[in-house]
């Protein structure tokens, strides 16, 4: 059958959640602790039950869920200032992250929408990626709301809060990475499958590992290097493969489980990487549909 090109936020399906569901994984840390379980389903109803445009549900955290807050939170900042890009520093303060409180999703979302228009819409888990992707061209960003389990807290197999929050949020205020991240969104609207596993790729080597040139230096604004302590040192190392971004190239496989990456994507700059999806967007995007989601080129 024909698929419907999304028109509106809610015709994305934000319930088809794949990996890790209401049952964990065997190598999940939480694997064997039903407590954690069942914690996990309840905040991933509260993402099922939200609609869009109404306030995302404030979620009290418990004590030992606000430890793991803090511990990684703690690890992490200490490291921004050194291995974090320009735009990434620039903007985290905006949100006022502290060890005594995990940020509540619909604060967050109010911040972005002031400062370049995006949003926040709760989900239960690892969306599948085309319902992910068709999200970015409503400049919406889908976030989970529960956090990683306490006895592993610099390790999560999924994406937890603390990756999303201190990962991918903050860079979210800033107008020419929302920019290219549009793009990526646009041009999944009308992809085929082949293209959508082309587009996931391009958004791995980006926005989850993605890296930016400052300088004669490289800095990180990928969300899988910002949340992750050793990534961030592996990126200092310099012992992985230094590529120049380009998104027509074929892109290669992803590591999901096997480490550290053994090759980062450099932008020359987030204007650069904005043209360069604009460009990839056009070339597989109806006019009709760049028209209705892209402001014209400034
Ligand atoms: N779902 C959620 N909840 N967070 C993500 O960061 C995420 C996702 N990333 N689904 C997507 C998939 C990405 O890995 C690509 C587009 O598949
Ligand atoms: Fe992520």
């Amino acid at each position: 059958p024909e698929r419907r090109v999304p028109q509106s936020l809610e015709e994305v399906d934000n319930g088809q959640i794949m990996g890790f569901g209401a049952d964990l994984a065997e190598d999940h840390p939480g694997f064997r602790d039903q407590a954690y379980k069942d914690r996990r389903r309840d905040i991933g109803n509260v993402a099922r039950a939200h609609r869009v445009g109404e306030p995302i549900p404030r979620l009290e955290y418990t004590a030992e869920e606000l430890h793991v807050w803090a511990t990684v939170l703690r690890e992490l900042k200490d490291l921004y200032p050194q291995h974090a890009c320009a735009e990434f520093l620039r903007c985290l303060p905006l949100f006022n992250f502290h060890e005594h409180e995990v940020p509540q999703l619909e604060h967050l979302s109010q911040i972005l929408k002031r400062e370049t228009g995006w949003q926040i819409r709760p989900v239960a888990g690892l969306l599948h990626p085309r319902d992910f992707l068709n999200g970015l061209a409503f400049k919406t960003f889908h976030s989970t709301q529960y956090i990683r389990h306490p006895s592993k807290p610099m390790y999560t197999p999924e994406p937890d809060v603390c990756h999303e929050l201190l990962g991918h949020v903050p860079m979210l205020a800033d107008q020419a990475f929302c920019d290219m991240v549009h793009s990526i969104g646009v041009a999944s609207l009308c992809a085929d499958d082949k293209q959508i596993w082309h587009l996931t790729k391009i958004y791995w080597f980006t926005v989850e590992f993605g890296v930016v040139e400052e300088g004669d230096e490289i800095k990180a604004f990928g969300a899988g290097i910002l949340s992750s302590f050793g990534e961030m040192e592996h990126m200092h190392t310099g012992r992985a493969k230094l590529l120049p971004f380009d998104p027509e190239a074929k892109q290669p496989k992803m590591s999901y489980k096997d480490g550290y990456q053994k090759q980062y994507y450099v932008l020359k700059s987030f204007a650069k990487g904005a043209q360069q999806l604009r460009d990839y967007c056009a070339k597989i995007t109806p006019p009709e549909v760049m028209a209705k989601f892209m402001k014209p080129a400034a």
